[in-house]
């Protein structure tokens, strides 16, 4: 009896604590994968994602510092070593450079194998009648079939044609301004009522009503339909379309840009001269690989892009190569992983890319607290960028441009000349009225 009475009995609070036990050993797992691909400082400054206090000390180890830019590839050096020393002889850097980031980080970026056709498929009155708001089916066709994405475009009525500001949207078109008539993008599946709850909810970062008032366009295409983000799905919009393993999305993203270019450039009202392309985080990185191509756009806004995007890879300060290519594999090329063991094996930085902007107008933004995006990298390449504009004769923002151990722009400070643009907001990784409002400025005085 006695025996009996000692047999352990179940607890009911075995059960919490087998479930606590559990969750310690799968975070503390978590957090020494993730430790194989981020060192601590840049574990931390992921922290920034979720939006959390850092406090001065833990946030200047997660920051980095100036950059000794000799350590970096020369802008104006050939591959072969040849130095660069006239307009004429960039144009043949620049092309090396693309092609370099097309082989080794974004993938291939059809040119030629496709035809693409425009048409109308509403216009109407909008923004109490101070702007026209036209959607066009842009659909691209190649041997393989066809793939359609819907052109939101908003032109401020006036005689004049005018500048206009294109870029992806995240979440659907009928995301960007709360207007009624702005029809479903191609790739949407959901249905009216869900599209109606979601109508408007991310005007915060379009600014569209405001673009109209200081003479404006915007245009905008949701980034699904030409790649939705995801791993699997991807390939079944334009990626589909073409027989080339390597077309991946953020590729597919910037073709898309070029495509919405293409009827850009075209269209009386809009002044094709004025085309500015815009984008944020990792469509950041998509207007940047399209800004840097496409001699059309006149002005490239790259909007907290980071790694892979503005921020210099070599940098090493928020996210990485090797976590950026474990977390989104359908994003680059395959041979961008291999760089993951060694960034700077890489033949190129992102300073590169900026500088292939030259002669034409970069804006780099970042956010003070966003350090996943490397706010500090973003400016140690916009910097490094310098020598391509330098080329052309054009003023670039001085070494001493900041205040005394300083060592980027920060609060709300910006660094403008005619053909550079930078700015830092206080906050997180977004894209916000006041960010555009440092765009607006910078069109108005420089575009
Ligand atoms: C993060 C990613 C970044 C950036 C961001 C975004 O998860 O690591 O490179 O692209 O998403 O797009 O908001």
């Amino acid at each position: 009896m006695q025996k009996e009475a000692k047999k352990k009995k179940f607890r009911w609070w075995y059960i919490p604590l087998g479930i606590l036990l559990l969750l310690v050993i799968l975070i503390a797992a978590l957090v020494l994968w993730m430790h194989s691909m981020l060192p601590w400082p840049n574990m931390i400054a992921m922290t920034s994602n979720f939006q959390m206090e850092l406090s001065d000390g833990i946030h200047a180890a997660a920051v980095g510092g100036q950059r000794d830019y000799s350590t970096l590839p020369e802008v104006l050096t050939m591959q072969d070593g040849t130095p660069v020393t006239t307009e004429r002889e960039f144009a043949a850097r620049r092309t090396e450079i693309l092609a370099l980031f097309e082989e080794n980080v974004y993938g291939v970026l059809p040119k030629t194998g496709y035809s693409t056709s425009f048409q109308i498929e509403e216009e109407g009155e909008a923004l109490d009648g101070k702007a026209t708001r036209r959607q066009v089916r842009i659909t691209v066709t190649t041997e393989k079939g066809s793939s359609d994405a819907m052109l939101l475009l908003y032109l401020p009525n006036t005689d004049e044609p005018s500048p206009v500001v294109v870029g992806l949207n995240f979440n659907g078109n009928h995301t960007v301004l709360d207007d009624p008539a702005i029809l479903p993008s191609c790739a949407n599946e959901k249905d009216e009522e869900a599209l109606a709850a979601e109508r408007g909810k991310s005007t915060g970062r379009w600014s569209i009503a405001e673009a109209i008032e200081r003479g404006y366009g915007v245009a905008t295409v949701w980034c699904n339909d030409f790649a939705p983000d995801d791993a699997k799905g991807y390939t079944s919009r334009v990626v589909g379309l073409f027989d080339e393993p390597e077309f991946k999305a953020v590729g597919a993203w910037a073709f898309g840009i070029h495509r919405c270019v293409d009827y850009l450039v075209e269209a009386p009202e809009v002044d094709a001269r004025r085309i500015a392309d815009i984008g944020h985080s990792r469509l950041g990185k998509a207007a940047v690989w399209a800004g840097a191509n496409d001699e059309r756009i006149a002005l490239v806004i790259s909007n907290d892009s980071g790694n892979t995007g503005a921020s210099l890879t070599r940098e090493n300060h928020g996210e990485t190569l090797k976590s950026i290519n474990a977390m989104f594999k359908h994003w680059f090329c395959t041979r961008y992983q291999q760089y993951g063991a060694d960034a700077n094996a890489l033949p190129v930085d992102q300073h590169l890319l900026l500088a292939c902007v030259a002669p034409r107008k970069l804006y780099v933004a970042s956010a003070d607290g966003d350090l996943w995006a490397d706010p500090q990298g973003a400016w140690n390449s916009f910097m490094a960028s310098r020598p391509a504009f330098e080329l052309y004769g054009l003023e670039t923002p001085p070494d001493g441009c900041l205040a005394d151990g300083e060592t980027q722009p920060h609060g709300g400070m910006s660094v403008w000349t005619e053909a550079m643009g930078y700015h830092s907001r206080a906050g997180w990784h977004n894209v916000l009225p006041e960010d555009w409002a440092y765009y607006l400025d910078y069109m108005d005085k420089y575009l």
